[in-house]
């Protein structure tokens, strides 16, 4: 199983898709579990890729292209990630937030919390403060979701939660936290209610915010 995460982790790295595919059912057929295939070998090909868009042995073409791998995986992935409880757990109005346009982490969570039994309604990304807001209001969300993945963009996550409370929507919706380059100090700091370091604990967290 190692040699095929190892070949799976290469094959996002070159941004072969349709090879990367192949190579994720044969792991799963082979009795590899989605979510060691998820952690050992696609997480950590997106960590070398953004080591080496650091040192600029890779450049933006084909950095995407490896985005764009990784979600084909994640695609074949999902149904076998996604699969817990269907309760109705409330709903999340989920986004990565203005002037960022990294959404592999923020999919990840959304499909993760839907398969927890969350009504998830995705509003993408570059999602400004006013939009959060909106969308929170429309659907009676009861939790706000947050990612981002530019040290740049994370003061946004603090405009969001500031407009939220002048909406006067603080009393009714939890927010929630996450990303790369934020941490639970962070998010204290700035006044979310949680802080998820990745997508099963951004669910726990969705969780424990539910049940009250
Ligand atoms: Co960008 N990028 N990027 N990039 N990119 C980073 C983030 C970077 C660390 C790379 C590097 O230099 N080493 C760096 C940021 C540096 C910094 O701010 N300190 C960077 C930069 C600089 C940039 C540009 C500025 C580059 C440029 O144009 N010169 C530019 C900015 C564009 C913009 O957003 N305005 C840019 C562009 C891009 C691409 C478009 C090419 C592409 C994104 C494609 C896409 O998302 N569809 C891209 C990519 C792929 C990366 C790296 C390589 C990988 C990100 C990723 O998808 N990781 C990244 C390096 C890295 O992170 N190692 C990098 C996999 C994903 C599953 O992890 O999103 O962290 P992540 O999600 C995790 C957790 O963080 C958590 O759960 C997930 C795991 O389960 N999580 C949450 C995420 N959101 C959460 C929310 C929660 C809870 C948990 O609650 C709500």
């Amino acid at each position: 199983m190692a040699e095929i995460n190892e070949k799976i982790t290469q094959l996002v790295i070159a941004g072969d898709g349709a090879l990367l595919e192949t190579m994720v059912h044969m792991a799963l057929d082979t009795g590899g579990n989605a979510a060691t295939i998820l952690d050992q070998a696609l997480l950590p090909a997106m960590d070398i890729v953004g080591q080496r868009m650091k040192t600029g042995e890779m450049f933006i073409p084909e950095v995407l292209l490896a985005a764009k791998t990784m979600e084909a995986g994640l695609k074949v992935l999902t149904p076998f990630l996604a699969e817990g409880e269907k309760s109705n757990a409330g709903t999340c109005v989920l986004g990565t937030v203005e002037g960022d346009l990294h959404d592999i982490g923020k999919n990840l969570v959304g499909m993760m919390l839907s398969g927890s039994g969350f009504k998830v309604i995705d509003l993408g990304i570059n999602v400004t403060a006013a939009d959060f807001g909106k969308a929170a209001v429309e659907n009676n969300a009861g939790i706000v979701c947050m990612s981002a993945l530019l040290t740049t963009t994370m003061p946004k996550m603090k405009q969001t939660i500031d407009h939220l409370t002048e909406a006067g929507l603080r009393e009714t919706v939890k927010i929630l936290v996450g990303g790369a380059p934020v941490t639970a100090e962070y998010a204290r700091e700035i006044g979310a209610d949680g802080y998820g370091f990745n997508a099963a604990d951004a669910v726990e967290k969705a969780k424990e915010f539910a049940a009250g």
